[in-house]
């Protein structure tokens, strides 16, 4: 099965939790703190492979995770890093995050490898909270945990060529004619439903060519196969527009070439705005008065083949080869989007209908990793941290009053100045 557009969930590994014990041994009754650090998170990479040809194997939905760090141990035993994972994905894959649309990475080169979600930190143990004041602090940090993230994968093939053009006009037989690809071909419409490429020599050089399934009349509505399939051809630089002048179906080449150049409209500026190389095929079988009436209705660059007997083939390649050296294609760099790291210093206090506050935000849930709010000394060090952080004056700031109730977290406080 082809598949070329998915979408899954990514998430990077928890950090894991911090440790809390105290060394012991025979004869010391109480050592001190010495619970170790946990394991950093695994990271998400994505990386390209071009002997990937479709998205298969990632069903839609599917929840792809790499590995928790594992939580730190007495003795000062750091945890285990969590393992890191890679999605393999085909070359020509566009990786977007749902959510804000932005592009994650467009896998276009072999072996290009693009880390995407970073896994979280582990917390401290309780070893790293000693200090001349706090002797035996009986708490350690958690492990930061991550969110899982929905993305889109959208494969486009990477070809410089494209072929256009209704069902059964011929596109498959040039690409096999042109290239040592083996499309399906057969007389009847819709034979081609998944897109394929073929590499094309000419002189000492080569370019690559995409055969998609036909297009009809309303196909951007649905119609046929509709027109998804032309994202396979967003990257090329060239359409060949293929006809089919034999008329053997009883239909217009001159009607069929508007038709089709109006679905690319429909599509995108870009495809509707790409320069073409129009094709006339099947001129084994063709009318001269059809191949003369096209000719002098439409303009452009024209070339009369036959995919069957091989007629003109040198000449389009030809002409397709030096259209290609001649087309400037827009290379600004694509704006790439990076998950903005984690937001550790702001939060935002909330004044409630029953004049209580709230305060909320990366800072608090920062800080909650810190504390275990039923222990003394660690709701000390909390308060301390919402001072030194500016959450005290910010409250002021906000109206707060002597015995006005502030919550965070779990914890309700009455808020003194
Ligand atoms: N006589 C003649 N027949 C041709 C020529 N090119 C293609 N055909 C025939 O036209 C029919 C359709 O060819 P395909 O290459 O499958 O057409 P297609 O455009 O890929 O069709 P879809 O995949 O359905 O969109 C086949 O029976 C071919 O043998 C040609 O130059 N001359
Ligand atoms: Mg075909």
């Amino acid at each position: 099965m082809f598949v070329d557009k998915t979408k899954i969930f990514i998430k990077a590994g928890n950090g894991g939790d911090g440790h809390t014990s105290f060394f012991t041994e025979k004869y010391i009754i109480k050592g001190g703190p010495d619970g170790g650090d946990g394991g950093k998170g695994g990271d998400v990479y994505f990386k390209a492979f071009k002997d990937m040809s479709s998205l298969v194997d990632y069903n839609y939905g599917t929840h792809y995770c790499a590995e928790d760090g594992l939580r730190g141990a007495s003795r000062f035993c750091a945890g285990k890093s969590g393992k890191d994972l890679t999605i393999k994905v085909p070359v020509g894959t566009v990786i977007k995050d749902i959510e804000s649309e932005g592009i994650l990475a467009d896998m276009t080169e072999d072996g290009q490898t693009v880390l995407v979600l970073k896994g979280g930190s582990g917390g401290k143990g309780n070893a790293r909270f000693k200090s001349s004041t706090r002797r035996s602090p009986y708490f350690s940090q958690l492990g930061q945990k991550c969110e899982s993230k929905a993305v889109s994968l959208e494969l486009k093939l990477i070809a410089s060529v494209g072929l256009v053009g209704f069902p059964n006009v011929g596109k498959s037989s040039l690409l096999s004619s042109i290239s040592s690809a083996k499309p399906k071909i057969a007389n009847y419409h819709f034979t081609t439903l998944t897109p394929s490429l073929g590499v094309v020599k000419v002189y000492d050089d080569s370019f690559v060519v995409a055969d998609i399934p036909g297009l009809i009349k309303g196909a951007s509505l649905g119609a046929g196969l509709g027109i998804e399939f032309l994202r396979h051809i967003e990257r090329t630089k060239l359409i060949v527009h293929v006809i089919d002048i034999s008329c053997i179906e009883g239909r217009d080449p001159i009607l069929d070439f508007k038709t089709i150049n109006t679905e690319l409209e429909m599509y995108s500026n870009k495809l509707a705005n790409m320069q073409q190389v129009i094709a006339l095929n099947k001129a084994d079988i063709a009318d001269k008065a059809n191949i003369e009436k096209f000719k002098k209705a439409i303009k452009g660059d024209i070339v009369l083949i036959s995919a069957v007997t091989g007629q003109g083939l040198d000449e389009l390649k030809k002409i397709v080869y030096k259209r290609l050296q001649t087309v400037t294609v827009d290379d600004t760099p694509l704006e790439i989007f990076v998950y903005p790291e984690r937001d550790t210093l702001n939060f935002e206090i909330v004044r409630h209908d029953d004049a209580s506050f709230e305060v909320m935000g990366g800072l608090i849930d920062e800080l909650a990793r810190n504390v275990v709010l039923d222990d003394l000394e660690s709701n000390k060090y909390f308060q301390k941290k919402l001072k030194d952080n500016g959450v005290m004056q910010s409250l002021k700031y906000n109206g707060a009053k002597d015995g006005d109730r502030v919550k965070i977290l779990d914890v309700e406080f009455l808020y003194y100045d």
